[in-house]
């Protein structure tokens, strides 16, 4: 048995670094949203680089267990080889804070955003990538030593899509795209490229071995799991090309990991053309998916059967409404799968729910996922009934 499949089964929620921290100035992302056409601004986030003991607070008040967060690359390492101890200090109070509330910290070390100079000197596809991604990550197990679990690489398959936004950085030629969430209207991604999934598979794997040369944390990636399907019998071969491209690669390279991250929100169609765009109806989430909390099921099966049997942490999972009692549902359903998988012999490590805090949805404001409401005038922070819920069902060990 790993450590991570002896440990207590985690309940908590997750957060990433640029969606609530504010003023990430030194990030790729910062220049996105100021040059993509439909994007609105992160700004001040909200502002959880100031107020994450309050955030924290408010989910150990609750009764949850654990809290996934990022580590900022930009702000750790703001110029080519110059380390900031300030901000590494910073991630380390956040440790400590987790720490001394009672919360595991699930530390993640790269959550869609790079510093900007990183893309400006060629980004993830460049000749120093694995270079400088692998220096970053050494600096920063300095301040991991008693960390239970590390996540290298948030969602490489949907980071290996954002990649293609570096153009906005080196050119005048700003990609027409949008989130990949932001599904509403027939938006459909792109494959992954062979060239964006080796790097990235090679720079988790660089990744995992430092992580593990300097710190006795589980350590693994964070995969979006898409629950693919079959629109029909004949599509079966269709099926398989597009999950193996988009998902199971990734899912593979996490064979020798101490854990997978599942991230699980909703379904998707396949059929001979690729992936079917979902259709508008009025029971979809905020970001256009069906309402298909049994995806998450789906996809912890998919994810122990590809990775032939690595523990699952669910470090992602949630709803974008403005209805906190769907939310509710939603939620309720989808451990209802989850635990159904594990009475089925599934080593499932825990549960984190996306998203602690209403934040930046990579570009848009209006989808809200959180178990908190944020006024992002005040910053004042208001638990949703939603996150009693779960604190209770935490407390419960089940749903
Ligand atoms: O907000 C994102 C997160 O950054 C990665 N996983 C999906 C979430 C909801 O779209």
């Amino acid at each position: 048995m790993t450590e991570a499949s002896t440990a207590a089964f985690l309940w908590g929620a997750a957060t990433a670094p640029h969606q609530i921290e504010g003023n990430n100035l030194n990030s790729d992302w910062w220049v996105y949203e100021q040059r993509m056409p439909h994007f609105n601004p992160s700004g001040d986030a909200v502002d959880s680089y100031h107020r994450y003991e309050e955030d924290m607070r408010l989910l150990a008040d609750a009764g949850l267990t654990a809290y996934r967060f990022g580590i900022e690359w930009a702000r750790v390492e703001p110029l080519p080889g110059a380390f900031s101890l300030a901000e590494l200090a910073h991630y380390r109070r956040m440790i400590d804070t987790a720490l001394s509330l009672g919360l595991t910290p699930v530390v993640t070390l790269h959550h869609f955003s790079s510093p900007r100079w990183f893309i400006e000197e060629g980004g993830w596809l460049g000749d120093t990538a694995l270079e400088r991604f692998s220096a970053y990550v050494t600096r920063v197990c300095d301040i991991l030593h008693d960390v239970p679990w590390v996540c290298t690489i948030n969602e490489p398959n949907m980071f290996a899509f954002m990649m293609l936004m570096a153009g906005a950085i080196n050119s005048d030629a700003v990609p027409e795209m949008d989130t990949p969430t932001m599904q509403e209207g027939g938006f459909v991604l792109p494959l992954p490229t062979p060239a964006a999934t080796q790097r990235l598979v090679e720079a988790h794997h660089a990744a995992r071995a430092i992580v593990r040369e300097h710190t006795t944390a589980a350590v693994g990636w964070t995969i979006a799991n898409l629950a693919l399907y079959a629109a029909a019998p004949e599509n079966e071969q269709r099926l398989r090309t597009e999950r193996y491209a988009r998902e199971d690669v990734f899912l593979e390279a996490a064979r020798g990991d101490d854990f997978v991250g599942v991230q699980a929100y909703s379904t998707q169609a396949v059929d001979d053309n690729g992936l079917v765009p979902n259709p508008p109806s009025p029971d979809n989430t905020l970001v256009g998916t069906p309402y298909r909390p049994d995806a998450l099921g789906i996809a912890v099966r998919h994810a122990w059967e590809v990775t032939s049997g690595v523990p699952i942490l669910v470090t992602e999972n949630g709803i974008a409404t403005a209805d906190d009692t769907r939310r509710i549902a939603y939620t309720f359903e989808a451990l209802r799968h989850l635990f159904d998988a594990i009475d089925d012999g599934l080593d499932v490590c825990g549960y984190l729910h996306w998203s602690a805090l209403d934040n930046f949805e990579w570009g848009h404001w209006e989808p809200t996922f959180g178990l908190i409401a944020v006024d992002r005038t005040t910053f004042a922070r208001t638990p949703k009934p939603s996150l009693e819920w779960l604190g209770e069902v935490a407390q419960r060990g089940r749903p």
